[in-house]
């Protein structure tokens, strides 16, 4: 059960806590909340309203987009572009970034954001999400450019994702812990349900595309190996793996019980740096996954470290249980 705290209300307390907090940041979360409401009703009615399947264009990453990913878009940058909170956004179906529209009012926040992650499942009803990622404009930028926007992960003020599940939870970070909400649809409002969500520092539980094994650097495969091995092998213990092709399943259920999760980087394209984006979904994931007490990698580097160099920039993921993440690093020192 619950005692009926709304992410509202929470959030409003949590800006209490912040010296010269001016409602703003409030503000803009309840607009960002407002946009994660409108999505779940569309991902839930699905065929009903003729939202699934492909529409005939591609985005920025030469990957097909399902309607659901244009209109889920269109979606939040119009939730969020009007009340005076932001200054320019970033998304993964824009090439560059959205500046705010001259009639509208600009903020002092950026936002970089995924609409729809996983939307590969969406028309197979497996759970996808929507993750977001909030940083400060600099100051006395009144027209940031894509520069304003690549700074390292550790400068993001929030971080959270929507899971369109079985039920839609919204799992938020604002530097001080994580807090999971659930949508009670008869209300319309987010209620806490999961206060202070930690990761379990150990686990049994790899998340892996193992169909590009043969492409993965030697740490990753011995790592995997290992683990294949079960109580016979080195681990000395029998692992169980999962595989959602939804990076917000993925980390939604490491938060709950833990679990290592990995997209590193394989050489089945050796351009690309891994298949994960930093700016929306590496980033904002990372700082979710360390103020719950787990590490998020590449294997090489802190992920939230690392100087971005472009807002659609792929980077290799590592993330999870501390100390099973840590033996993943561990390999790729050796
Ligand atoms: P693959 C979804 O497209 C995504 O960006 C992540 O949400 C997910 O973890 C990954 O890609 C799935 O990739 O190669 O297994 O389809």
């Amino acid at each position: 059960m619950h005692n009926g705290v709304s992410v509202t209300q929470f959030i409003i307390e949590e800006q209490r806590r912040l010296p010269g907090a001016t409602g703003d940041f409030t503000s803009l979360l309840n607009d960002v909340v407002s946009a994660c409401k409108v999505i779940s009703n569309l991902v839930n009615k699905g065929s009903l309203i003729g939202v699934l399947g492909t529409a005939d264009t591609e985005n920025v990453q030469g990957e097909t987009q399902k309607k659901l990913d244009i209109i889920t878009n269109e979606v939040f940058i119009k939730s969020n572009e009007w009340a005076g909170h932001l200054a320019a956004m970033a998304s993964e179906e824009e090439d560059d970034i959205y500046p705010i529209p001259a009639q509208y009012p600009k903020g002092k926040y950026l936002m970089s954001f995924d609409p729809l992650d996983g939307s590969s499942n969406i028309d197979v009803n497996i759970s996808v999400g929507t993750i977001f990622s909030i940083t400060k404009c600099p100051e006395g930028i009144d027209n940031p450019t894509k520069e304003d926007f690549l700074i390292p992960g550790t400068e993001q003020v929030c971080a959270g994702y929507a899971l369109y599940g079985p039920s839609t939870m919204l799992v938020l970070t604002t530097g001080n812990g994580v807090n999971g909400f659930t949508l009670d649809r008869d209300i319309g409002e987010f209620i806490l349900t999961h206060p202070n969500m930690t990761i379990p520092a150990d686990t049994r539980e790899f998340a892996i595309n193992a169909s590009n094994q043969r492409f993965w650097e030697a740490p990753v495969q011995r790592y995997v190996d290992e683990c294949l091995q079960g109580k016979e092998g080195p681990r000395g213990d029998n692992f169980n793996m999962r595989w959602v092709a939804s990076m917000v399943a993925e980390v939604h259920r490491i938060l709950t019980r833990g679990g290592i999760f990995m997209y590193p980087k394989d050489n089945k394209d050796p351009s690309k740096a891994g298949k994960l984006r930093l700016m929306y979904e590496a980033n904002p994931m990372s700082m979710i996954v360390e103020q719950a007490g787990g590490i998020s990698h590449t294997g090489y580097e802190r992920i939230m470290e690392m100087q971005p160099n472009d807002i659609h920039q792929r980077v290799p993921v590592i993330l999870g249980s501390k100390n099973e993440v840590e033996i993943v690093v561990g390999y790729h020192k050796d």
